[in-house]
């Protein structure tokens, strides 16, 4: 469970539908081209919050389909409605995603007391493992390491997505909890976290960028960090780019001159305008040849 780990992408159609030659096709690009590790799945970057309860199982079947055992397989289920989230969590247990992880309950201010409940109520409704999924930028919900501690008291909770700029957490945390997994969240803080020993990464541009994270890794694992600084510049470069024309959408555009049917982003995220499917289409020339 170590690695570089895509938040794979998922394809839709003008009507929002899930284009499933296209899901296939990101999944393939990320195991045959860029060779990552594994793929978190309905994540963020799935446009998971934006879908049904069914398009959510569609999307799981569609992956595990296509990937088979080839790569390692984890299965994001957070949701607010917990009865969805613990039939996501069998759906997917069933199926033989080999882990789970559940985005930390958001919008409403629950309490710690709420949140240890949360994720303990999934995990025990199921014979699988969970990594919990912390991005305080986009849920509010900013966890201690004693809070972490508590959680992780449930053998079945082994790590967390850490996508925090808090440099100082995670190396507290990774000095508290060596035997827990520990993937690193934001993708242009990927060599920073490498340095602090993270156990991986699941970002959303390694759809694009997955062969240059997973060197990013592996240099600064070899103790090569002046060549993994190089790298990491160069991927910064494309990141700030991206995140300039609109992060999803770029990437998608991005993914159709590799000749993946990456389709279009649902409502309400908007579609790209003719000058910014250009400046994605440059984007692509310039750092993906
Ligand atoms: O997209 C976001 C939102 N974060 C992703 C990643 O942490 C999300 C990150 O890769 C993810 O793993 C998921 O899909 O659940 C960024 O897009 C990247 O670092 C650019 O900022 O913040």
């Amino acid at each position: 469970m170590k690695g570089i780990f895509t938040a794979l992408m998922c394809a839709f159609d003008e009507q929002g539908n899930i284009h499933e030659k296209g899901l296939r096709q990101l999944v393939r690009h990320n195991i045959d081209v860029s060779k990552v590790d594994g793929l978190y799945v309905n994540g963020s970057t799935g446009e998971n919050f934006l879908i049904s309860t069914e398009n959510k199982k569609r999307i799981f079947e569609i992956v595990k389909d296509e990937a088979g055992d080839q790569v390692k397989l984890i299965a994001q289920v957070g949701s607010l409605n917990i009865d969805e989230a613990v039939e996501l969590a069998q759906f997917a247990t069933d199926l033989g995603y080999d882990s789970l992880s559940a985005v930390t309950p958001f919008y409403y201010k629950f309490d710690f007391e709420e949140i240890k409940d949360y994720y303990n109520t999934i995990i025990n409704s199921v014979d699988n493992t969970m990594i919990i999924y912390s991005i305080p930028a986009l849920t509010g919900v900013n966890m201690s390491l004693e809070q972490f501690g508590e959680l992780f008291e449930n053998e079945k909770i082994i790590g967390v997505k850490f996508t925090a700029p808090d440099f100082y957490l995670l190396e507290r945390l990774r000095h508290a909890y060596p035997e827990k997994l520990i993937y690193s969240g934001f993708d242009e803080m990927l060599l920073s976290a490498a340095v602090l020993n993270v156990d991986g990464a699941i970002g959303s541009t390694f759809n694009v960028n997955g062969a240059r994270a997973r060197s990013i890794f592996q240099l600064a694992q070899e103790g090569k960090i002046e060549e993994a600084r190089e790298l990491q510049k160069v991927t910064n470069d494309l990141i700030s780019g991206i995140l300039a024309n609109g992060l999803y959408q770029t990437i998608k555009e991005m993914l159709k001159t590799q000749g993946v049917e990456a389709g279009v982003c649902r409502k309400p995220m908007k579609q790209l305008s003719a000058d910014k499917v250009k400046v994605a289409q440059e984007l692509a020339a310039k750092f993906l040849s």
